[in-house]
């Protein structure tokens, strides 16, 4: 459904989307061709501000001139090497993000899934080898509502149907409990349990925050057991939340981390895993890896990236703005409205089951010039790149608050 017609050069596009293309989304009737900070440009011209940014992968802004600056010129120098062999970029890139985030080691993959798959592998290899948990028996608590990615391990422990149904047999070992229940997950660790694998906030769950003992508390349930906290920061991470990472507002050190998405500010897939030694070396030469991981043109986009995060104090504007949008987002006094859920420059707006979903209002939305996505049916994410302006901010939000104007 969309509320305005699709001009003809958008809908050829999208036939031959539809023809060739593999039906796996159900993506608004937007064709994009350009985008610059928060705006997309449509094959027609017309303007969109992005509200979405690429599920916060394009944090910085899209193609951001300086990260595309980067882009350019090492891919006239060298784009891969594969492990085999070694390049200039690696090293300095490891660094950069092992003095940025605190943790020894990174160890360098591509998609978000990689880096949660080298994550999940680290911690069960810890639990054997350091843990001395009997193999293959480990286990790891994770929790419903979760989103990992969409490998068949990771679907293997989601409770979303869509994200599950009719891709099994799935991989043994995952424990899954009530999000935001650290009694649920007292009662799940046992002699087996190697680690507790969260999400500090559930970003496909509809932004959802947790009480705020319960990072806490999962920090200190891992210490007396002697167990990894590992937190998937590949969407809540890197400014998003108005720290650098989210874990970050509960005060503590989580063991290790994923991250992805806005580590290359939407130019290129990269992510990492990020950890102790104690974890980080379980790895050893040609147990694990990967094609492109850490190659040079990713680590070159990658330290630009970080660059612009830190330089431009995108943290620091998510913070700031954040405070804003959640003052703004709780006065919308919108009788379609059932909760508002904010962090930084991430909010989700949850309608009321009587107000249809979620979905209607985001065309309503795209056809005022704001893109937006829902999730699980009733709650509209709202998630803008961190170069967003307090104007660009406010208007977008007045449009929200005429379409729930009920
Ligand atoms: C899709 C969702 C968001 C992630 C977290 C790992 C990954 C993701 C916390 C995997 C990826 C993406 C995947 C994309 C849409 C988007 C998404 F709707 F699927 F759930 F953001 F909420 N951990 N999330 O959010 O990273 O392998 O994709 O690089 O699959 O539709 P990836």
């Amino acid at each position: 459904m969309t509320t305005t017609p699709v001009a003809p050069r958008a809908q050829a596009l999208i036939d031959l989307e539809n023809r060739f293309g593999a039906h796996n989304y159900h993506p608004l009737d937007v064709v994009a061709e350009r985008g610059e900070g928060v705006y997309l440009w449509d094959v027609d011209g017309k303007r969109y501000m992005d509200f979405l940014a690429a599920y916060s992968a394009v944090n910085q802004g899209h193609n951001h001139p300086r990260i595309g600056a980067a882009l350019k010129e090492q891919v006239d120098r060298l784009a891969l090497t594969s492990r085999a062999f070694r390049n200039d970029r690696f090293p300095p890139l490891l660094e950069k993000l092992c003095t940025l985030t605190g943790f020894d080691k990174a160890l360098m993959m591509n998609s978000g899934a990689e880096a949660v798959e080298t994550a999940l592998k680290a911690m069960r290899k810890w639990g054997y080898d350091v843990k001395g948990i009997p193999y293959p028996e480990a286990e790891i608590v994770v929790f419903d509502g979760n989103f990992h990615g969409r490998t068949t391990t990771i679907v293997g422990f989601s409770t979303d149907p869509d994200s599950t149904s009719r891709f099994g047999p799935f991989t043994p070992g995952f424990k899954i409990v009530t999000y935001g229940d650290l009694e649920a997950v007292r009662a799940a660790i046992g002699p087996k349990t190697c680690a507790v694998f969260v999400e500090p906030i559930q970003g496909e769950g509809g932004v959802v925050i947790p009480p705020a003992g319960f990072i806490p508390g999962l920090r200190k349930l891992c210490d007396e057991h002697k167990i990894l906290l590992v937190l998937d920061e590949i969407q809540s991470g890197l400014g998003r939340t108005g720290k650098l990472f989210a874990f970050e507002h509960a005060g503590i050190r989580p063991d290790g981390i994923t991250i992805g998405k806005a580590l290359s500010g939407g130019f290129y897939p990269v992510s990492a895993f990020l950890a102790s030694d104690e974890v980080m070396n379980v790895f050893t030469p040609g147990i694990h890896g990967s094609t492109y991981g850490g190659n040079p043109l990713a680590c070159a986009i990658a330290s630009a990236a970080l660059d612009v995060l830190v330089e431009e104090k995108l943290v620091e504007r998510a913070a700031e703005l954040g405070q804003h949008l959640s003052q703004r987002l709780n006065a919308l006094g919108s009788p379609l409205v059932k909760e508002v859920r904010c962090l930084g420059l991430w909010a989700g707006v949850e309608l009321k089951p009587e107000a249809g979903g979620a979905r209607q209002y985001c065309y309503k939305l795209k056809d005022r010039g704001l893109l937006c996505k829902d999730t699980h049916v009733n709650t509209i994410r709202l998630a803008p790149p961190l170069v967003i302006t307090k104007e660009q901010l406010d208007w977008a939000v007045d449009q929200l608050k005429d379409v729930l104007a009920g």
